[in-house]
Protein backbone atom coordinates (compact mmCIF):
# COMPACT_ATOMS: atom_id res chain seq x y z
CA UNK A 1 0.00 0.00 0.00
CA UNK A 2 3.06 2.33 0.51
CA UNK A 3 4.65 1.45 -2.47
CA UNK A 4 4.79 4.40 -5.00
CA UNK A 5 2.30 4.61 -7.46
CA UNK A 6 5.00 5.04 -10.14
CA UNK A 7 5.90 1.69 -9.21
CA UNK A 8 2.67 0.25 -9.67
CA UNK A 9 1.50 1.88 -12.85
CA UNK A 10 2.46 -0.20 -16.10
CA UNK A 11 5.68 0.13 -17.36
CA UNK A 12 4.95 3.53 -19.97
CA UNK A 13 7.92 5.55 -20.47
CA UNK A 14 9.46 7.88 -22.58
CA UNK A 15 10.18 6.88 -26.02
CA UNK A 16 7.59 3.89 -25.80
CA UNK A 17 4.95 5.61 -27.38
CA UNK A 18 1.41 3.98 -26.73
CA UNK A 19 1.68 3.78 -31.07
CA UNK A 20 5.21 1.65 -30.27
CA UNK A 21 2.80 -0.36 -27.92
CA UNK A 22 0.52 -1.57 -30.53
CA UNK A 23 -2.37 0.56 -28.90
CA UNK A 24 -3.55 3.42 -30.59
CA UNK A 25 -5.92 2.47 -33.44
CA UNK A 26 -5.35 3.59 -36.88
CA UNK A 27 -4.87 6.56 -37.67
CA UNK A 28 -4.83 8.17 -33.81
CA UNK A 29 -2.41 9.43 -32.02
CA UNK A 30 -0.93 8.89 -28.52
CA UNK A 31 -1.98 12.79 -28.21
CA UNK A 32 -5.39 11.99 -28.87
CA UNK A 33 -5.82 9.02 -26.88
CA UNK A 34 -4.83 11.14 -23.80
CA UNK A 35 -7.83 13.02 -24.53
CA UNK A 36 -5.94 16.25 -26.50
CA UNK A 37 -8.80 18.20 -28.07
CA UNK A 38 -9.05 21.39 -30.14
CA UNK A 39 -10.01 23.15 -27.40
CA UNK A 40 -6.21 22.69 -25.99
CA UNK A 41 -4.34 22.89 -29.57
CA UNK A 42 -6.13 25.86 -30.10
CA UNK A 43 -4.24 27.80 -26.99
CA UNK A 44 -0.66 27.20 -28.87
CA UNK A 45 1.26 29.85 -30.24
CA UNK A 46 3.19 29.59 -33.57
CA UNK A 47 6.31 29.33 -31.36
CA UNK A 48 4.86 27.10 -29.05
CA UNK A 49 3.70 24.31 -31.44
CA UNK A 50 7.70 24.14 -32.66
CA UNK A 51 9.21 24.80 -29.65
CA UNK A 52 6.93 23.15 -27.21
CA UNK A 53 5.60 19.34 -26.39
CA UNK A 54 2.24 19.37 -24.99
CA UNK A 55 1.92 16.31 -21.92
CA UNK A 56 -0.90 15.32 -19.68
CA UNK A 57 -0.42 15.24 -16.07
CA UNK A 58 -1.34 11.30 -14.80
CA UNK A 59 0.00 11.82 -11.33
CA UNK A 60 0.87 14.51 -8.94
CA UNK A 61 3.24 13.48 -6.17
CA UNK A 62 5.26 15.66 -3.71
CA UNK A 63 8.10 16.72 -5.56
CA UNK A 64 7.32 15.27 -8.74
CA UNK A 65 4.58 15.13 -11.04
CA UNK A 66 4.08 12.01 -13.77
CA UNK A 67 3.36 13.31 -17.16
CA UNK A 68 2.48 11.43 -20.46
CA UNK A 69 2.44 12.66 -23.92
CA UNK A 70 4.11 11.87 -27.58
CA UNK A 71 6.98 10.69 -26.25
CA UNK A 72 5.28 8.11 -23.71
CA UNK A 73 5.68 8.52 -19.75
CA UNK A 74 8.12 10.96 -18.09
CA UNK A 75 8.85 12.77 -14.56
CA UNK A 76 8.86 16.28 -14.57
CA UNK A 77 10.31 17.99 -11.37
CA UNK A 78 7.79 20.07 -9.13
CA UNK A 79 9.89 23.60 -8.70
CA UNK A 80 9.56 26.85 -10.19
CA UNK A 81 6.42 29.23 -10.56
CA UNK A 82 4.24 27.36 -12.11
CA UNK A 83 3.47 25.46 -8.79
CA UNK A 84 3.63 28.05 -6.30
CA UNK A 85 -0.07 29.02 -5.98
CA UNK A 86 -2.14 26.35 -4.91
CA UNK A 87 -4.73 26.77 -7.07
CA UNK A 88 -2.62 27.27 -10.32
CA UNK A 89 -0.34 24.45 -9.88
CA UNK A 90 -0.87 21.74 -11.89
CA UNK A 91 -3.29 18.85 -10.64
CA UNK A 92 -3.81 15.28 -12.53
CA UNK A 93 -5.43 15.60 -15.60
CA UNK A 94 -3.95 19.15 -16.65
CA UNK A 95 -2.44 19.88 -19.59
CA UNK A 96 1.28 21.70 -19.61
CA UNK A 97 3.76 22.03 -22.44
CA UNK A 98 7.15 21.12 -22.04
CA UNK A 99 10.18 22.55 -23.20
CA UNK A 100 11.04 20.40 -25.83
CA UNK A 101 15.07 20.21 -25.21
CA UNK A 102 15.07 20.83 -22.00
CA UNK A 103 11.89 18.97 -20.77
CA UNK A 104 11.11 21.43 -18.41
CA UNK A 105 7.35 22.62 -18.09
CA UNK A 106 6.47 26.03 -19.68
CA UNK A 107 3.05 26.26 -18.68
CA UNK A 108 -0.34 24.76 -18.07
CA UNK A 109 -2.98 25.27 -20.82
CA UNK A 110 -6.38 26.38 -19.79
CA UNK A 111 -8.77 23.76 -18.50
CA UNK A 112 -11.96 22.93 -19.75
CA UNK A 113 -13.62 21.82 -16.91
CA UNK A 114 -11.95 21.91 -12.61
CA UNK A 115 -13.21 20.04 -9.69
CA UNK A 116 -12.25 21.33 -6.46
CA UNK A 117 -13.75 21.16 -2.91
CA UNK A 118 -13.12 22.70 0.22
CA UNK A 119 -11.11 20.33 2.67
CA UNK A 120 -12.60 20.52 6.38
CA UNK A 121 -10.86 23.26 8.17
CA UNK A 122 -8.73 24.26 4.97
CA UNK A 123 -9.18 27.81 3.98
CA UNK A 124 -7.91 27.13 0.45
CA UNK A 125 -9.51 25.07 -2.10
CA UNK A 126 -8.24 21.49 -3.25
CA UNK A 127 -7.90 20.66 -6.82
CA UNK A 128 -9.09 17.08 -7.42
CA UNK A 129 -9.37 16.71 -11.16
CA UNK A 130 -9.19 18.93 -14.03
CA UNK A 131 -10.47 17.90 -18.01
CA UNK A 132 -12.41 15.35 -16.93
CA UNK A 133 -15.40 14.32 -20.06
CA UNK A 134 -17.67 12.11 -18.10
CA UNK A 135 -18.13 11.30 -14.01
CA UNK A 136 -18.91 8.05 -12.11
CA UNK A 137 -20.77 8.64 -8.79
CA UNK A 138 -20.26 5.48 -6.95
CA UNK A 139 -21.63 4.11 -4.27
CA UNK A 140 -22.61 0.75 -3.15
CA UNK A 141 -25.78 -1.46 -1.89
CA UNK A 142 -25.37 -0.89 1.49
CA UNK A 143 -24.52 1.62 4.06
CA UNK A 144 -22.99 4.06 2.11
CA UNK A 145 -25.98 4.31 -0.64
CA UNK A 146 -27.07 8.25 0.47
CA UNK A 147 -28.93 10.11 -1.68
CA UNK A 148 -28.16 13.55 -0.02
CA UNK A 149 -24.21 12.47 -0.73
CA UNK A 150 -25.03 11.86 -4.16
CA UNK A 151 -26.57 15.37 -4.92
CA UNK A 152 -23.33 16.75 -3.47
CA UNK A 153 -21.23 14.73 -5.96
CA UNK A 154 -23.99 15.82 -8.48
CA UNK A 155 -23.96 19.59 -7.81
CA UNK A 156 -19.79 19.52 -8.75
CA UNK A 157 -20.11 17.73 -11.53
CA UNK A 158 -22.97 19.91 -13.12
CA UNK A 159 -21.27 22.71 -12.43
CA UNK A 160 -18.23 21.30 -14.51
CA UNK A 161 -20.75 19.94 -17.47
CA UNK A 162 -19.89 16.68 -17.39
CA UNK A 163 -21.70 13.73 -17.89
CA UNK A 164 -22.60 11.91 -15.14
CA UNK A 165 -24.26 8.45 -14.47
CA UNK A 166 -24.60 6.98 -10.95
CA UNK A 167 -23.31 3.44 -10.40
CA UNK A 168 -24.29 1.15 -7.34
CA UNK A 169 -21.79 -1.07 -7.27
CA UNK A 170 -21.86 -4.89 -4.66
CA UNK A 171 -25.22 -5.73 -6.55
CA UNK A 172 -24.45 -9.36 -5.94
CA UNK A 173 -24.54 -8.53 -2.28
CA UNK A 174 -28.07 -7.38 -2.06
CA UNK A 175 -31.37 -8.93 -2.77
CA UNK A 176 -33.90 -5.75 -3.10
CA UNK A 177 -32.48 -3.88 -5.94
CA UNK A 178 -35.95 -1.92 -6.30
CA UNK A 179 -35.32 0.26 -2.73
CA UNK A 180 -32.26 2.04 -5.35
CA UNK A 181 -34.54 2.59 -8.37
CA UNK A 182 -36.81 4.00 -6.30
CA UNK A 183 -34.80 6.19 -4.46
CA UNK A 184 -33.44 7.52 -7.83
CA UNK A 185 -37.02 7.77 -9.61
CA UNK A 186 -36.83 11.29 -9.13
CA UNK A 187 -33.72 12.18 -10.49
CA UNK A 188 -34.77 11.03 -14.34
CA UNK A 189 -31.38 13.08 -15.78
CA UNK A 190 -29.18 10.81 -13.73
CA UNK A 191 -28.55 7.56 -14.92
CA UNK A 192 -28.40 4.38 -12.64
CA UNK A 193 -26.36 1.43 -13.35
CA UNK A 194 -26.63 -1.17 -10.43
CA UNK A 195 -23.39 -3.61 -10.74
CA UNK A 196 -20.85 -6.00 -9.76
CA UNK A 197 -17.76 -4.41 -10.16
CA UNK A 198 -16.13 -7.58 -10.22
CA UNK A 199 -18.06 -9.00 -13.23
CA UNK A 200 -16.84 -6.86 -16.29
CA UNK A 201 -20.05 -8.36 -18.22
CA UNK A 202 -22.39 -6.31 -15.88
CA UNK A 203 -20.28 -3.39 -16.72
CA UNK A 204 -20.64 -3.31 -20.39
CA UNK A 205 -22.86 -0.03 -20.13
CA UNK A 206 -20.21 1.69 -18.69
CA UNK A 207 -18.05 1.81 -21.68
CA UNK A 208 -19.90 4.69 -23.48
CA UNK A 209 -18.02 6.69 -21.00
CA UNK A 210 -14.59 5.58 -21.45
CA UNK A 211 -14.71 5.81 -25.21
CA UNK A 212 -10.98 6.76 -26.58
CA UNK A 213 -10.03 10.31 -26.24
CA UNK A 214 -12.28 10.56 -22.98
CA UNK A 215 -11.48 11.16 -19.60
CA UNK A 216 -13.73 9.80 -17.19
CA UNK A 217 -13.49 10.23 -13.12
CA UNK A 218 -14.46 7.97 -10.70
CA UNK A 219 -16.17 9.55 -7.30
CA UNK A 220 -17.55 8.30 -4.30
CA UNK A 221 -16.20 7.03 -0.61
CA UNK A 222 -13.70 4.52 0.31
CA UNK A 223 -14.71 1.11 -0.18
CA UNK A 224 -17.31 1.54 -2.44
CA UNK A 225 -15.58 -0.26 -5.40
CA UNK A 226 -13.95 2.60 -7.70
CA UNK A 227 -10.64 0.88 -8.04
CA UNK A 228 -12.25 -2.32 -8.55
CA UNK A 229 -14.14 -1.00 -11.19
CA UNK A 230 -10.70 0.49 -12.87
CA UNK A 231 -9.25 -2.76 -12.74
CA UNK A 232 -12.51 -4.68 -14.45
CA UNK A 233 -13.03 -1.91 -17.22
CA UNK A 234 -9.71 -2.23 -18.07
CA UNK A 235 -9.06 -5.62 -17.93
CA UNK A 236 -6.06 -5.42 -16.08
CA UNK A 237 -4.89 -4.71 -12.40
CA UNK A 238 -3.81 -1.89 -12.31
CA UNK A 239 -4.84 -0.15 -8.98
CA UNK A 240 -4.90 -1.92 -5.54
CA UNK A 241 -8.30 -2.69 -3.78
CA UNK A 242 -9.11 -3.18 -0.17
CA UNK A 243 -11.60 -4.62 1.85
CA UNK A 244 -14.41 -2.82 3.84
CA UNK A 245 -15.61 -3.05 7.68
CA UNK A 246 -18.61 -5.02 7.90
CA UNK A 247 -20.32 -3.16 10.37
CA UNK A 248 -20.59 -0.05 8.86
CA UNK A 249 -19.76 -0.67 5.44
CA UNK A 250 -16.69 1.84 5.54
CA UNK A 251 -13.69 1.26 3.45
CA UNK A 252 -10.36 1.55 4.66
CA UNK A 253 -8.64 3.79 2.28
CA UNK A 254 -6.81 1.66 0.29
CA UNK A 255 -6.44 4.31 -2.67
CA UNK A 256 -3.74 6.68 -1.68
CA UNK A 257 -3.02 9.13 -5.12
CA UNK A 258 -5.03 10.22 -7.58
CA UNK A 259 -3.96 9.31 -10.65
CA UNK A 260 -5.03 8.95 -14.50
CA UNK A 261 -4.71 5.31 -16.05
CA UNK A 262 -4.86 4.51 -19.97
CA UNK A 263 -7.62 1.69 -20.36
CA UNK A 264 -6.68 -0.30 -23.61
CA UNK A 265 -8.81 -0.02 -26.39
CA UNK A 266 -10.69 2.89 -24.12
CA UNK A 267 -10.14 6.36 -22.35
CA UNK A 268 -8.60 7.36 -19.39
CA UNK A 269 -9.56 6.65 -15.92
CA UNK A 270 -9.34 8.68 -13.30
CA UNK A 271 -9.14 6.50 -9.83
CA UNK A 272 -9.11 8.72 -6.59
CA UNK A 273 -8.93 8.02 -2.94
CA UNK A 274 -12.15 8.05 -1.26
CA UNK A 275 -13.51 11.20 0.40
CA UNK A 276 -14.72 11.52 3.40
CA UNK A 277 -15.93 14.96 2.86
CA UNK A 278 -16.73 16.76 -0.51
CA UNK A 279 -17.24 20.46 0.76
CA UNK A 280 -18.81 22.45 -2.22
CA UNK A 281 -17.68 26.26 -3.16
CA UNK A 282 -18.06 27.88 -6.39
CA UNK A 283 -20.56 25.65 -7.72
CA UNK A 284 -24.15 27.23 -7.68
CA UNK A 285 -25.40 26.79 -11.11
CA UNK A 286 -24.29 23.12 -10.00
CA UNK A 287 -26.68 23.42 -7.32
CA UNK A 288 -29.31 24.81 -9.30
CA UNK A 289 -29.30 22.66 -11.97
CA UNK A 290 -29.14 19.63 -9.41
CA UNK A 291 -32.09 20.74 -7.69
CA UNK A 292 -34.05 22.33 -10.92
CA UNK A 293 -37.62 21.04 -9.89
CA UNK A 294 -37.26 23.11 -6.61
CA UNK A 295 -36.20 25.95 -8.70
CA UNK A 296 -39.51 25.74 -10.39
CA UNK A 297 -41.45 25.14 -7.64
CA UNK A 298 -39.76 28.30 -6.14
CA UNK A 299 -41.14 30.08 -9.72
CA UNK A 300 -44.67 29.56 -8.48
CA UNK A 301 -44.53 30.76 -4.72
CA UNK A 302 -46.60 34.12 -4.12
CA UNK A 303 -43.84 36.52 -3.03
CA UNK A 304 -40.58 36.36 -5.18
CA UNK A 305 -38.25 36.50 -2.00
CA UNK A 306 -40.27 33.50 -0.49
CA UNK A 307 -37.82 31.62 1.77
CA UNK A 308 -39.96 28.50 1.91
CA UNK A 309 -40.02 28.05 5.25
CA UNK A 310 -44.13 29.83 6.87
CA UNK A 311 -44.71 31.97 3.99
CA UNK A 312 -48.29 32.29 3.06
CA UNK A 313 -48.83 30.69 -1.02
CA UNK A 314 -45.58 29.02 -0.85
CA UNK A 315 -45.69 26.53 -3.77
CA UNK A 316 -42.16 24.72 -2.50
CA UNK A 317 -44.07 23.96 1.22
CA UNK A 318 -47.29 22.95 -0.67
CA UNK A 319 -45.06 19.95 -2.66
CA UNK A 320 -43.61 19.02 0.80
CA UNK A 321 -47.24 18.48 2.27
CA UNK A 322 -48.56 16.87 -0.79
CA UNK A 323 -45.68 14.68 -0.76
CA UNK A 324 -44.50 15.49 -4.83
CA UNK A 325 -41.32 16.91 -2.85
CA UNK A 326 -39.18 14.94 -0.25
CA UNK A 327 -38.76 17.30 2.79
CA UNK A 328 -34.69 15.49 3.30
CA UNK A 329 -34.02 16.84 -0.10
CA UNK A 330 -35.50 20.41 0.53
CA UNK A 331 -33.59 20.43 3.42
CA UNK A 332 -30.43 19.29 1.29
CA UNK A 333 -30.75 22.30 -0.93
CA UNK A 334 -30.71 24.65 1.96
CA UNK A 335 -27.62 22.68 3.66
CA UNK A 336 -25.25 22.97 0.52
CA UNK A 337 -26.65 26.36 -0.96
CA UNK A 338 -25.24 27.97 2.82
CA UNK A 339 -22.20 25.56 2.73
CA UNK A 340 -21.71 27.47 -0.64
CA UNK A 341 -22.30 30.76 0.48
CA UNK A 342 -19.66 30.38 3.53
CA UNK A 343 -17.26 28.49 1.42
CA UNK A 344 -16.74 31.27 -1.13
CA UNK A 345 -16.34 33.84 1.57
CA UNK A 346 -13.86 31.96 2.67
CA UNK A 347 -12.07 32.04 -0.18
CA UNK A 348 -12.48 34.86 -1.31
CA UNK A 349 -10.97 36.29 2.50
CA UNK A 350 -7.90 33.64 1.62
CA UNK A 351 -7.68 35.50 -2.18
CA UNK A 352 -7.40 38.94 -0.61
CA UNK A 353 -5.46 37.64 2.42
CA UNK A 354 -2.82 36.00 -0.03
CA UNK A 355 -2.76 39.24 -2.40
CA UNK A 356 -2.19 41.42 0.78
CA UNK A 357 0.99 39.41 1.53
CA UNK A 358 2.17 39.21 -2.18
CA UNK A 359 1.83 42.78 -1.91
CA UNK A 360 3.72 43.13 1.23
CA UNK A 361 6.20 40.59 -0.09
CA UNK A 362 7.01 43.26 -3.53
CA UNK A 363 7.62 46.37 -1.37
CA UNK A 364 9.91 44.55 0.63
CA UNK A 365 11.78 43.42 -1.93
CA UNK A 366 11.94 46.86 -3.68
CA UNK A 367 13.38 48.20 -0.63
CA UNK A 368 16.09 45.91 -0.35
CA UNK A 369 16.92 46.01 -4.12
CA UNK A 370 16.80 49.98 -3.54
CA UNK A 371 18.76 49.69 -1.02
CA UNK A 372 21.60 47.37 -2.61
CA UNK A 373 21.29 49.70 -5.78
CA UNK A 374 22.25 52.96 -3.61
CA UNK A 375 24.83 50.80 -1.96
CA UNK A 376 26.67 50.30 -5.15
N1 LIG B 1 -19.05 -8.47 -4.02
C1 LIG B 1 -18.60 -7.29 -4.47
N2 LIG B 1 -17.49 -6.76 -3.94
C2 LIG B 1 -17.06 -5.57 -4.44
C3 LIG B 1 -17.74 -4.90 -5.49
N3 LIG B 1 -17.08 -3.75 -5.74
C4 LIG B 1 -16.03 -3.72 -4.90
N4 LIG B 1 -16.02 -4.81 -4.12
C5 LIG B 1 -15.06 -5.10 -3.03
O1 LIG B 1 -15.10 -3.99 -2.13
C6 LIG B 1 -13.81 -3.75 -1.56
C7 LIG B 1 -13.39 -2.29 -1.77
O2 LIG B 1 -13.15 -2.07 -3.14
P1 LIG B 1 -12.11 -0.98 -3.68
O3 LIG B 1 -12.15 -1.05 -5.15
O4 LIG B 1 -10.80 -1.11 -3.00
O5 LIG B 1 -12.81 0.37 -3.17
P2 LIG B 1 -12.37 1.88 -3.47
O6 LIG B 1 -13.61 2.65 -3.75
O7 LIG B 1 -11.30 1.93 -4.49
O8 LIG B 1 -11.81 2.31 -2.03
P3 LIG B 1 -10.65 3.41 -1.67
O9 LIG B 1 -9.48 3.15 -2.53
O10 LIG B 1 -10.39 3.16 -0.22
O11 LIG B 1 -11.27 4.76 -1.90
C8 LIG B 1 -12.89 -4.76 -2.23
O12 LIG B 1 -12.77 -5.87 -1.36
C9 LIG B 1 -13.63 -5.18 -3.49
O13 LIG B 1 -13.32 -6.49 -3.92
C10 LIG B 1 -18.92 -5.51 -6.01
O14 LIG B 1 -19.61 -4.97 -6.90
N5 LIG B 1 -19.30 -6.70 -5.47
MG1 LIG C 1 -9.40 2.63 -4.46
ZN1 LIG D 1 -41.74 29.39 -1.31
Amino acid sequence: MSKSLISRRPAFRRGATAAAQGKAAAGESPLHKLGWKPFFQQQLSLDELTDCEPVRVMAVHRSQIEVSGDSGEEPVLVSGALFEDTQERPTVGDWLLLERDSRKPVRRLERSSLFRRMAPGAKHAQLIAANVDNVLIVSSCNHDFNLSRIERYLALVREAGCRACLVVTKADLSDDHEQYREALAKHRDLPLLLVNALDPATLEPLKEYCRSGETLALLGSSGVGKSTLLNSLAGVDLAATGGIREDDSKGRHTTRHRALYAIPDGGLLLDSPGMRELGLTDVSEGLAATFSDIGQLAEQCRFADCAHESEPGCAVQAAVESGELDERRLLNWRKLEREITRNSKTLAQARADDRALGQFYRTVLNQVRARKGGGE
